[in-house]
Order: structure tokens, then sequence, then C-alpha cells
């Protein structure tokens, strides 16, 4: 039995899949089905402190798939939309005036698990508790510097990726 699944994994190996889906990855060609997708963003002190090379390559190695990119002044009414649900905290004032405090790079990036894989890459939200490793945890120090921003649910990726980009801005 094993013998006869080696043969047909080695043969999909060699010639292509014979069965579909036998040691294919979504990557590959494959059938096409809609992937999930994360925005990202580089805040400005990330961008100041030239940290996007180092952002992108770490998405990249893990596997994702850059699919929009661009940098721009983020104006203050995507930035009102982006942090509602911050809007009674006593520091919103001072986080949209830091958000608005210099260019910022939003991304999109694509691939299974996304959202949930991002935000462990990202690390915790206070930068004091973020773990080595994580993006916060190996380049930041406060909370109100804490260099990236990444969707924190499916729901919310959606939400984001249509505040920022336009569907024509985005690869398919
Ligand atoms: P998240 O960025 O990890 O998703 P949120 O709670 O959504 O965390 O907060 C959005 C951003 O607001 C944080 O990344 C941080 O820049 C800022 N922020 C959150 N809590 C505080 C705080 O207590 N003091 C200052 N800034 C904060
Ligand atoms: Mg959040």
């Amino acid at each position: 039995m094993s013998y006869l699944f080696g043969r047909a994994a080695l043969r999909a190996l060699l010639c292509g899949p014979r069965f579909p889906g036998l040691l294919v990855r979504p990557s590959s060609g494959g059938p096409s089905w809609p992937q999930e997708r994360a925005l990202v963003k580089v805040k400005p002190d990330g961008v100041q402190r030239r940290l996007v090379g180092t952002v992108i390559q770490r998405f990249e190695m893990r596997g994702f798939r850059l699919v929009g990119m661009k940098m721009l002044q983020a104006p203050e009414s995507i930035l009102a939309e982006h942090y509602h649900h911050l809007k009674k905290k006593p520091f919103y004032p001072a986080l949209i005036s830091y958000m608005s405090s210099g260019p910022v790079v939003v991304m999109v990036w694509e691939g299974d698990n996304v959202v949930r894989i991002s935000r462990v890459m990202v690390g915790h939200t206070d930068s004091i508790k973020a773990a080595p490793g994580t993006i916060r945890g190996d380049f930041s120090v406060h909370i109100s510097r804490n260099v990236i921003h990444a969707s924190d649910s499916v729901e919310a990726a959606q939400r984001e990726i249509q505040l920022w980009f336009q569907s024509s801005e985005l690869l398919n």
C-alpha cells in the first residue's frame, strides 16, 4: 500500500499532478479560490526608522504574497474611520496626531490564515508585552510608537482594505 502511494507521489512530483490536490500548493498554479487578505500598515515611526524593507522581508519570508502597496500621507478622514473604535479613548487625539506625523506605507498581504498569523508576527499592542521575535517586540519600546498595524479579524481586514485601497490598486 505504502509502495503504491510512494509511486503515485513520485509520479506527481516528476510529471505533475495526476490527482489534483496531491502535493500541489495553492500558489503553484492549481485551482484558485478566494485567499484571505490582511491590511498591514507601517506607521510613521516605522517609515522614519527605515523599517519598511524589514517588514516586507518578514512577510515575504513567512510565505505571504504582496498584492497591493502604497505610501501616502494618511488623510485624517481615513484615520478617523480606521480608528473609530478608539474615538472615546483619552489617547485618541495623540494617536491621530502620531499617525499624521509622516507618511505611512499600507500593504495588502494574501495567504492562508494571513490575518491570524500576521497578528502573531506583529506582536502585542503594548511594546512591553510584545515578545522578542515579533516586529513590535524587536523594534518598539512604547505602545504609542509601535511601528506597525495589522488587521485583527477577517471582517476588519475587509473593511480596512476597502478603506485604504481602490479595488483597481490590488492584484487579482
Ligand atoms: P492594535 O494596533 O494592536 O490592533 P488597538 O487596540 O487596535 O491595537 O489600538 C490601535 C493603536 O492605538 C495601537 O496600535 C497604538 O498605536 C494605539 N494605542 C492603543 N492603546 C494605546 C494606549 O494605551 N496609549 C497610546 N496609544 C495606544
Ligand atoms: Mg487594532
